[in-house]
């Protein structure tokens, strides 16, 4: 005879879940000693929040949702940012909750909230589990509403008494392979001629074209038309091969220099861009067409209103458009003049000898030791804007940045999850000391997890992008600064290794040595600051207005 939480795992299982990161309370005890003996791994961390971050990580780079399990009340509250940075991010994950006994209360209202009502806006669905004859079919649909489009988060709260109640031995629902339906021939006939009309054509990347499952389709279809392209914060790194194509990044809103060439489009063809985005540029008036491709249909905004869409599978419309266009597009480079003027801007700086380090430096410093295949992921803070702008990337889902809950305390767990996942690759989490810090403690998750991943903390001693608005806004320096630990000390402490970097050339043999010596590694460059207002407020002024803070 089986109970409760003997069939939530076999579901469970039954989705192929490898692995679920959480932090149990008394009321997961029955879901503990059900995976104890599952081929499930059960992945401890230092807080639920990190839990969280790491399964969604696990699910954007997977593309199947992550797992995360925590108890009711206090710990399934920290899994709120971790919801929320699921839901904007579009990741799959599943969070999975305890409940004190729903059919008797044992304990009156002690450390009862209500879990469901507060996930409800932070996630696609979520659901308490009242009778073990349903747990198969919740857990279905759970993976289901998770993984489709647009993925996201869905909760389930299985109760404590549900969970060791004896249950009738049920089968876990089947899983079947479901296909996205495709765009409609009349929306790629309409979209083929506008690209085919256009004059300048430009390809946006945005978010959606991230999804591990696009990498093929995308960097055929760009290969194939050769229109040259530049992307969102969340579309770097999407398409294979095409470099030379290769316009820039739109980490800012306007007037950064890849604008030039969105302002000269007179078509931008949108692949998968999600308006939960900072917006790459502003549609208005007098500025270039947009045809959305996208899973789903676009969302209108003030600063975002398509003329066309193709909505279906991404993959299947990019290969039916280019058989329209094949041959036959004339126009397909007429931007690409301005593209080494766009890239040479980015170099500048980028092997200055200051100290502390410019922006540029750290950025073009990172890139010398990573491989192609090595994953930056970031943190929030103001190197973000940077590593978006001037990092080059040329495998999909190389840098893991967040441009949509833009949460700081992620740096760490999406690395973590990342050296899960691909520990013959090269991970390096970048975090503002500030962010470092939100989720420090889960250092030690990582070296007793016998992980292989290096920390570099961008040192200010303040919350910088703060600071930069500030003095951008012309306020007072008030308000924004800290200590710190010993960062060298702080990394032995928890038996990882440490450096710090302490000249201008120091960083790139600092991040060979951590890389080369494996195990868990933290270095600590201190930055120089003041590369924000000089470049991307005065230098860009005659370009753009002060960008908006993420
Ligand atoms: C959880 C959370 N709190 C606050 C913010 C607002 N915020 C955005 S960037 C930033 C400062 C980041 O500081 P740090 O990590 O040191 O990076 P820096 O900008 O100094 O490089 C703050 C407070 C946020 N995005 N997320
Ligand atoms: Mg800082």
């Amino acid at each position: 005879m089986s109970k409760g939480s003997d069939l939530l795992v076999a579901a469970l299982e039954n989705e192929g879940v490898e692995r679920i990161f959480g932090v149990p309370g008394e009321e997961n005890l029955d879901v503990l000693e059900s995976l104890r003996s599952s081929k499930i791994k059960f992945v401890v961390t230092r807080h639920e929040q990190a839990a969280a971050f790491m399964a969604a990580t696990y699910g954007r780079l997977a593309g199947k949702p992550g797992v995360c399990l925590s108890t009711l009340g206090p710990g399934a509250l920290n899994f709120s940012t971790g919801a929320a940075y699921a839901l904007l991010g579009a990741m799959p994950m599943i969070l999975i909750t305890g409940q004190k006994g729903i059919l008797s209360s044992k304990q009156a209202r002690f450390q009862i909230v209500d879990v469901v009502s507060s996930m409800t806006p932070l996630t696609k669905m979520a659901r308490q589990i009242v009778s073990t004859r349903t747990i198969p079919s919740a857990v279905r649909e759970a993976f289901r509403v998770a993984e489709q489009e647009r993925p996201g988060p869905v909760h389930l709260e299985l109760p404590e008494d549900i969970a060791r109640e004896e249950a009738p031995d049920l089968l876990p629902v089947p899983r079947h392979p479901i296909e996205i339906p495709i765009a409609n021939p009349a929306a790629l006939d309409r979209a083929g001629a506008m690209i085919l009309e256009a004059k300048r054509p430009l390809i946006m990347l945005g978010a959606a074209a991230s999804r591990p499952r696009l990498e093929d389709a995308l960097s055929n279809f760009v290969r194939s038309v050769r229109i040259p392209f530049f992307n969102t914060q969340m579309g770097k790194g999407a398409v294979a091969g095409g470099s030379s194509l290769y316009m820039g990044t739109a980490a800012l809103s306007e007037r950064d220099y890849v604008h030039k060439a969105i302002d000269w489009a007179d078509l931008i063809l949108s692949i998968g861009h999600d308006t939960i985005e900072k917006p790459p540029f502003i549609m208005g008036p007098g500025g270039p067409n947009v045809i959305h491709i996208g899973y789903l249909p676009a969302t209108v905004e003030e600063v975002f209103a398509p003329q066309a869409e193709v909505v279906g599978d991404v993959g299947l419309s990019l290969a039916l458009l280019a058989s329209r266009l094949e041959g036959k597009l004339k126009n397909a480079s007429a931007l690409l003049p301005l593209r080494e003027e766009i890239l040479a801007h980015l170099a500048d700086r980028a092997t200055e000898s200051r100290f502390p380090l410019t922006p540029q430096r750290i950025v073009h410093d990172v890139r010398q030791v990573m491989p192609e295949d090595g994953i930056v992921c970031l943190d929030n803070g103001m190197y973000k804007i940077w590593f978006a702008r001037n990092y080059r990337t040329r495998v999909a889902n190389t840098l893991l940045l967040d441009n949509a809950l833009a949460t700081m305390g992620a740096g760490l767990p999406s690395a973590m999850s990342a050296s899960i996942l691909y520990p013959g690759r090269r991970v390096l989490a970048v975090c503002g000391d500030g962010g470092f810090m939100m989720n420090s403690q889960e250092m030690e998750t990582a070296v007793r997890l016998g992980l292989n991943l290096v920390v570099l903390i961008v040192q200010d001693n303040a919350y910088g992008m703060i600071r930069w608005k500030q003095a951008v806004d012309k306020f007072p320096d008030w308000g924004l600064t800290f200590g710190n630990p010993d960062f060298v000390r702080y990394a032995a402490s928890y038996g990882a290794k440490g450096s710090r970097v302490e000249t201008a050339d120091g960083l790139v043999p600092a991040l060979e040595t951590a890389f080369k010596a494996g195990g868990v590694y933290l270095v600590a460059v201190p930055v120089d600051y003041s590369e924000n207002k000089r470049v991307l407020v005065d230098e860009l002024r005659n370009r753009v207005p002060v960008p908006a803070t993420a």
